[in-house]
């Protein structure tokens, strides 16, 4: 397998952002990077520190689910202090740069699957977390955790075999982790810094989804719902038809595609 390491100063070295990725934290194997990088922020890490492993021993999904990340895969935290305006943005911000990275680097064509999955061939290659602490009105810090199943043979991974899918088995071959990150960076932070300029983000969003106009079951907290994935709003959730006409906005939940 490729790299079974990646050296900070391969990261940080010429790297074209003005601060996201600039400083970087490097495990070879952590529980979680969202929880390091928490910590991170709870003491002051600089702007748009990341926080990254070979591998992670307890990664996290939404809700406490696990997140399966071992060697070959890409798994980093970014810390940023984020106006509470931008909060809603800000998985916007980490999908899309995510399909323009892998697409640049591997060719491929991800979609987004709302509300955080990137997909590749219907299979998910990607899932983001994101995780805010806000009191009030002021952001203490915001992380973003992202997870990408780069160099991974999902057939040793029964438990996620039947909807999960890695860059390499996609290609048929390795992808080099460390150009992916360096441009999933770049990208990341293109889009952060032109939030203030509005609209664009949140429309490529949109175009990108493969969940709209889709029959849909949602499950959300202990409601279940089935309708047409309509449209989504620009706070990022989504806007479910019933079958009788009404409108529900959704914030949050797990889709899966009827048809
Ligand atoms: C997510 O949750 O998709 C968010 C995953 C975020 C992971 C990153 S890695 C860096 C950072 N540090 C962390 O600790 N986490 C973040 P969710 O939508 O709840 O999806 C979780 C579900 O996806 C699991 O219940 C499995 O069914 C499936 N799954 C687990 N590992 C997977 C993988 N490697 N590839 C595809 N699917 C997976």
């Amino acid at each position: 397998m490729l790299e079974e390491s990646l050296p900070v100063e391969s990261i940080t070295g010429n790297l074209e952002t003005r601060f996201i990725g600039q400083r970087v934290i490097y495990y070879p194997r952590v529980t979680s990077t969202n929880e390091l990088a928490k910590q991170e922020a709870q003491r002051g890490a600089a702007d748009g520190t990341v926080v990254i492993a070979d591998e992670q021993t307890a990664g996290k999904g939404r809700l406490k689910r696990v997140w399966l990340s071992p060697k070959g895969s890409v798994a980093l935290s970014i810390i940023l202090y984020p106006s509470v305006v931008y909060l809603s943005s800000l998985i916007m911000v980490a999908s899309l740069a995510v399909v323009h990275s892998i697409g640049a680097v591997t060719g491929l064509k991800p979609q987004l699957k709302w509300p955080n999955d990137v997909l590749v061939n219907g299979r998910k290659v990607c899932g983001i977390l994101i995780e805010n602490s806000v009191r009030g009105n002021i952001v203490n810090y915001a992380i973003i955790g992202i997870g990408v199943n780069v160099n991974l043979r999902l057939s040793d991974f029964p438990e996620i075999l039947p909807t999960a899918t890695s860059l390499s088995d996609e290609l048929g071959r390795d992808v080099l982790r460390l150009e992916l990150i360096r441009r999933l960076l770049v990208e990341i932070e293109k889009l952060y810094l032109a939030l203030p300029t509005g609209g664009s983000i949140y429309q490529e969003w949109r175009d990108n989804l493969i969940t709209l106009g889709k029959r849909v079951h949602i499950k959300s907290g202990k409601t279940d719902y089935e309708g047409i994935a309509e449209s989504v709003a620009v706070d990022g959730s989504l806007l479910l038809r019933h079958p009788d006409g009404s409108l529900t906005k959704i914030v949050a939940g797990d889709v899966t595609l009827c048809d």
